[in-house]
């Protein structure tokens, strides 16, 4: 009797509040906890854009990239100027690694970039020949890479940045030597090397500029009309925490949406330090990169689910991001610290 006093008396109510104790605390670590995927908490993929030579010499960055997404973009390695440096001559070597590697680990392959104004290969700069000679030689580039990764990359970034601010076209040399066909074209082409594949237009500021994004909306709605095969956009989401008008995200998203193309968010970063001033990280900012991101995730799940493709972020640390060395400023746009601990955002994006 004596015991069964104690039990109800003193130690049932310590072993209660022990498991309460550790139960919270565990459900606020299990947010930080990198034991659970990050994926597994979202009901659409969750990508990263992934450097190859830090995926093989880094064992820390490919741990967290297999472990925490489930889809991968490479950041570089099928530009033009990696995946064909000699004209006809692919380099198959690292690409062919790199599908391998990540199919292993159960991760979809989103490919970038197949058409872009950026990363071509002098050859291709300085092609020499009249528009029939440039679509082949496109049409060349497109059914390699594509036809080669038929059964393993299932979507593609077809056209990157084809569009400028005003919502002209760029003039790039592809609209130069082939004329704004080539853009129809490529989708073509991509489509013929897999009709299975779906097939993305990507670019930044249309999640901001209703210009750039009224103008691609209607381009790709025409292009769609005539019968080319484009599934999907890809808004790139390079923000910063400075740019307070959530609800102008959520009316891009939305319309997108309305006009039944799927949806992308397809490079997404939060800059802490946009201008580049002198800068010391504190944790307001990165509470508001947190939040930020809680707001886009919203937004994006309101739209119709069986358009979510998926939300991609541009890297997987701070130390690495495009940002820092493009900008060459000091930045802390992505999930995780330099030294792969996560941060705030990377917590919040678990509670979505
Ligand atoms: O992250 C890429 C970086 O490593 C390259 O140096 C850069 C070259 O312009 O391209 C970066 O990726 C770009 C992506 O392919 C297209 N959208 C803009 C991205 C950031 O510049």
């Amino acid at each position: 009797m004596r015991t069964l006093r104690r039990l109800f008396g003193t130690v049932l109510p310590f072993m209660f509040l022990a498991m309460l104790l550790t139960g919270c605390r565990k459900n606020q670590l299990d947010n930080c906890d990198l034991q659970t995927p990050l994926f597994s908490f979202s009901s659409f993929p969750i990508g990263v854009a992934v450097d190859d030579l830090l995926l093989q010499n880094d064992s820390m960055y490919q741990h967290i990239c297999v472990t925490q997404f489930n889809r991968a973009s490479p950041e570089n390695l099928f530009k033009p100027a990696f995946i064909q440096p000699e004209e006809n001559l692919f380099n198959w070597i690292e690409s062919d690694r790199f599908v391998e590697f990540l199919q292993s680990k159960q991760m979809r392959i989103h490919g970038h970039t197949l058409v872009w104004h950026q990363q071509n290969p002098a050859w291709m700069d300085q092609f020499q020949g009249d528009r029939t000679g440039w679509e082949s030689m496109l049409r060349n580039h497109i059914y390699q890479i594509v036809g080669r990764y038929r059964s393993s990359i299932l979507s593609w970034d077809v056209v990157n940045e084809a569009f400028m601010e005003d919502g002209s076209l760029r003039q790039n040399f592809w609209l130069q030597h082939i004329g704004p066909t080539y853009i129809e074209k490529a989708f073509r082409w991509a489509h013929e090397a897999n009709p299975e594949a779906k097939l993305f237009y990507n670019d930044y500021g249309m999640e901001t500029n209703p210009t750039k994004r009224n103008a691609v909306i209607q381009f790709f709605s025409n292009l769609r009309l005539k019968g080319v095969p484009i599934d999907g956009l890809g808004l790139q989401m390079h923000v910063d925490i400075h740019f307070t008008d959530m609800i102008m995200i959520e009316k891009a998203l939305q319309e997108v949406a309305a006009h039944h193309f799927l949806l992308h968010l397809s490079e997404v970063d939060i800059s802490l330090n946009p201008l580049g001033k002198d800068y010391t990280l504190n944790n307001k900012d990165l509470k508001d990169q947190a939040d930020m991101m809680y707001r886009i995730c919203k937004s994006y799940k309101s739209i119709q689910p069986n358009l979510q493709f998926g939300i991609t972020f541009w890297g997987i640390s701070d130390q690495h991001s495009w940002i820092r060395s493009y900008f060459n400023r000091l930045d802390y746009p992505l999930l995780f610290d330099e030294n792969y601990v996560p941060k705030p955002i990377y917590c919040q994006l678990k509670k979505i």
